[in-house]
């Protein structure tokens, strides 16, 4: 039996899921928090992140290392390229989504989502306009000079498409939305992700769980 450790609509955490989903593999969510004290959390994620992930004996963290042990035990409906420079290239932007990207769109997420409905404080309006027009425009040229026109990336939706869309669907929870007149093809890449029918009920659930559909 897997069981993932992490609550649905962290970027991370997202990103397991539909892992897991493309590969059609069964498993329990334990609606895990981060930034948790509990002990017992502890002795699974040592760190205290989400996600984790327990196949059997096996206890592993960190997404990247979760999608890629997902990916070698259980290769049928593969989630990476197969050959080695496509491989590479899906690393190269799991990477990058994983890290710039989410540091910058999750970012908004949690200036403009987190702060006010969790932790009952106000969003620093001057870093989130920052990140708007200073830091995500030249990530953005680079990301419409990568995604393809139709499609995903390699392929079949895999771990590269996830991790790049991911934190953006987290700022889309928070009004942001990359800007369709200026990077087209990145824009119309991240609404053909979402709207992937393994993606789309993901989404909807988040919406139910954060109460986004109530109009
Ligand atoms: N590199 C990790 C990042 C995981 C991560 O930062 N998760 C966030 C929630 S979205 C977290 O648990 N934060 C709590 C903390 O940093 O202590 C991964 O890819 O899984």
């Amino acid at each position: 039996m897997i069981t993932l450790y992490g609550t649905a609509g962290s970027p991370y955490v997202r990103k397991v899921q539909l892992v897991l989903a493309l590969k059609g593999l069964s498993f329990e969510q334990v609606q895990q928090m981060p930034f948790t004290k509990d002990p017992e959390f502890k002795k699974i994620s040592p760190l205290g992140k989400i996600p984790a992930l327990q196949d059997g004996e096996l206890i592993i963290n960190d997404s990247a290392v979760i999608c890629e042990y997902l990916e070698d035990a259980y290769p049928e409906h593969p989630v990476f390229p197969s050959d080695h420079v496509n491989k590479a290239k899906a690393r190269w932007f799991e990477n990058l989504g994983g890290h710039r990207v989410s540091e910058l769109a999750s970012g908004i997420f949690f200036q403009r989502f987190m702060r006010p409905m969790v932790m009952k404080q106000e969003s620093d309006e001057v870093l989130v306009g920052k990140i708007i027009n200073e830091q995500l425009p030249p990530l953005l040229d680079y990301l419409e000079s990568q995604v393809p026109s139709e499609g995903f990336l390699f392929g079949a939706l895999g771990v590269a498409d996830i991790s790049l869309v991911s934190s953006f669907i987290n700022a889309s929870y928070a009004s942001y939305t990359v800007d369709a007149s200026r990077w087209p093809l990145f824009s119309a890449f991240i609404q053909r992700v979402t709207s992937h029918a393994v993606v789309k009920p993901v989404m909807e659930a988040e919406a139910a769980m954060f109460g986004l559909n109530k109009g």
